[in-house]
């Protein structure tokens, strides 16, 4: 018999709310543990016991612990796989979507960890050009993503690369409207634009945005 599953999650974490997102779609029942940054819940021991990194997204089942947003869908695809798929079956189709997973954590990621730390430096301790820098960046990989965008979603159906790039985009959107009017600007293709909008529309990001942007 399955166990009752536990999510820890933290506001504003896009790696958390990929989980969240994965939970929701499957249709599956959590109780949902909201961890705050601020008040340093992650260092406390009994989270440190789940986590040794001190990092959420974490799932707890029974008497299992795991960790790691990625691993974490890809479990719940698999060990939930009468529920609403997060992945193709066919194993190409599947190694494309991993593929793209892959690169949304190893290219935007990093880029948006760069552009919030910079965004969030006052401006007269930030490097000169270092924004734009950012920016150019971002822009680089969103127009990447942009030209491979072709049908509703990133690959046909719905799936977890849509809810691994989504709370990415939303997040690099949010730090850009901080973004001093006379700094280059961030480059969201039409696209990327549509595939925003139709993504904000689904009843699974709508339940799940982050309660602090709210
Ligand atoms: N590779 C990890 C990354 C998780 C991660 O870095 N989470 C951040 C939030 S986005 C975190 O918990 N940081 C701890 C902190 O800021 O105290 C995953 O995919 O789950």
């Amino acid at each position: 018999m399955k166990k009752p599953i536990t999510f820890y999650y933290a506001s504003g974490s896009p790696y958390a709310w990929r989980v969240w997102l994965a939970l929701e779609h499957k249709g599956l029942d959590y109780a949902l543990k909201v961890l705050s940054f601020d008040r340093g819940d992650l260092q406390q021991p009994d989270f440190a016991a789940l986590n040794p990194r001190q990092r959420v997204p974490v799932l707890v089942e029974g008497d299992f612990t795991l960790r790691e947003s990625t691993v974490i869908v890809e479990y719940l695809d698999e060990q939930y796989a009468d529920r609403p798929k997060l992945f193709a079956s066919d194993a190409k189709a599947k190694a494309q979507q991993r593929l793209l997973i892959r690169e949304a954590d190893n290219y935007i990621q990093p880029a948006l960890e760069e552009f919030g730390e910079a965004i969030f430096t006052p401006e007269d301790k930030r490097k000169p050009g270092h924004l734009g820098d950012c920016v150019a960046r971002l822009n680089d990989e969103l127009a990447i993503w942009e030209r491979s965008l072709e049908g509703d979603y990133v690959t046909g159906e719905v799936s977890a690369v849509d809810f691994t790039l989504y709370p990415q985009l939303a997040l690099i959107e949010r730090f850009s409207k901080r973004l001093p009017s006379d700094a280059a600007k961030l480059s969201i293709g039409s696209r990327l634009q549509r595939w925003m909008t139709r993504m904000q529309a689904l009843e699974v990001v709508k339940k799940t945005w982050p309660p602090h942007w709210k």
